[in-house]
């Protein structure tokens, strides 16, 4: 389907189905996928005299799994020679909507978890499938930016659902702005440095060098660029006078290589380097920061180093200043490619949900006692905490009877861009034009997404 050529979407259909995979893939001893996000099934069942019994449906609690890849259907069976024995057996059917010559309806940003369980004891059963997800929406930005990371339980119909979203964070009192300047180049000479090699010529430059690409982005007239010679061939290193650390965070503008401890700027303090940034093959420079509240009192200093001849072998740098403000290097995300929202439902209008758990543990131990979930009906946290959403469906089975427990995975990304930035096409960037997703003319969230999912899903 279309989208699973879409970066940041396919890697939510590998979460998706990361569990089930895993357990496949390490049946045959080969490797397992790491899960960029936590998430996960569980079961519990009671039976009338017995004790709750709760079991993750993954490896850690099932020693037996099997997996059937049928495309476009995975369907695993969770086994066990662990005692004792549930009175069920489980089955999952995974898959993404998949129907021929309709694009529209293969196209659909959702993956559906479809649990079968059947009592294979002689007396009823009380059975509780219950799902967690992590909100995952624009988390590898947490220390690029301040926001939060926002849960909610939604019923809507039949569906309940946790919604999972990022908003811009209250805004509070700042202290007021102190920004000392450590080095601007403005004097148009290196006169606070020492220079060593010949990257970084006799002054700093003042724009872009021969034979460089264009040179933007730095502050005022002059700025280093150690692209001399037309090349990237020569090397050299500037040194600055010692300064005292005296406010919490360095700022900086950067730009060019990206080889590590090779293009870079670094600080040092007692002949260490504690803090270091490179450029990132930019031809812009773009700002950066360092966190040094627990420097705070030490003398440094600042080294611009360029050790490296290759490709990108030149550093730019410019505005190396300290201040006591906490810089937002990139804004409130709402434009970048991971910025959108997702949910986990079940397709259940009874399904107890919790909005955000304490812990994994406390999650399981309530489940086991209550067989439902707390009901919690929102969560909030600064961007970067884990905070993980659960729905969970509650039936009863009488000797020999099945009944499925339907989930839903759905997402709602639309910046999708065109640009990766040359990381790779499951590494999505904020970079390049926006060019969206299909789906989004068609939904307007991942819950209008799991709304349509559920209104056709025999169809689907
Ligand atoms: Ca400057």
């Amino acid at each position: 389907t279309g989208v699973w050529w879409v970066p940041y979407e396919n890697r939510e259909v590998d979460y998706a189905i990361a569990t089930p995979l895993g357990e496949h893939r390490a049946a045959y001893r080969t490797y397992r996928p790491e899960s960029y996000v936590d998430q996960g099934f569980a079961i519990r069942v009671k039976t009338p005299g017995g004790q709750p019994q709760v079991r993750t449906l993954d490896r850690n609690d099932f020693d037996d799994i099997h997996f059937i890849g049928e495309y476009p259907i995975a369907t695993i069976e969770y086994r066990s020679r662990q005692k004792p024995a549930l009175p069920v057996d489980v089955q999952a059917e995974v898959f993404s909507p998949l129907v021929p010559l309709n694009t529209r309806d293969s196209a659909i940003p959702a993956t559906v978890l479809r649990y079968m369980v059947t009592n294979t004891s002689d007396e009823p059963v009380d059975v509780s499938i219950a799902g967690w997800l992590q909100n995952a929406v624009c988390l590898e930005l947490a220390d690029r930016t301040r926001a939060i990371s926002r849960n909610r339980v939604v019923r809507r119909a039949a569906v309940t659902s946790v919604q999972m979203d990022l908003v811009p964070p209250a805004p509070k009192p700042q202290p007021p702005a102190r920004v000392r300047v450590i080095e601007d180049f403005e004097t148009g000479t290196y006169e606070n440095w020492e220079v060593e090699g010949e990257a970084f010529g006799a002054a700093p430059a003042s724009g872009t060098l021969p034979n460089q690409q264009p040179m933007s982005g730095w502050k005022g007239k002059y700025f280093v660029n150690t692209y001399l010679g037309g090349d990237d061939r020569l090397q050299g290193r500037a040194v600055s006078k010692t300064f005292k650390i005296s406010e919490p965070y360095v700022t900086f503008l950067i730009g060019s290589g990206d080889h590590k401890d090779r293009t870079c700027l670094n600080l040092v303090v007692d002949g260490k380097v504690v803090r270091t940034a490179t450029g990132s093959r930019n031809v812009k420079l773009t700002p950066g920061w360092w966190d040094v509240n627990e420097l705070i009192g030490k003398q440094a200093q600042i080294h611009i180093v360029d050790r490296e001849s290759a490709p990108w072998g030149h550093i730019a740098v410019d505005q190396i200043c300290q201040t006591n403000r906490r810089p937002d290097v990139l804004p409130f995300p709402h434009d970048h490619a991971q910025f959108g929202d997702m949910a986990l439902s079940a397709l259940d209008s009874q399904a107890t949900a919790t909005a955000a758990w304490a812990s994994k543990e406390a999650f399981l131990a309530h489940l086991a006692e209550h067989g439902k979930l707390d009901g919690r009906p929102a969560g909030r946290s600064p961007l970067g905490e884990k905070q993980c959403g659960a729905v969970a469906s509650a039936f009863r089975l009488a000797p020999g009877e099945s009944r499925d427990a339907t989930f839903l995975l759905s997402w709602y990304f639309p910046n999708r861009r065109q640009d990766n930035g040359g990381v790779g096409w499951a590494m999505p960037s904020g970079n390049g034009r926006r060019v969206g997703n299909m789906y989004s003319n068609w939904f307007d969230s991942s819950l209008d997404v799991a709304r349509y999912v559920a209104e056709n899903f025999d169809r689907l």
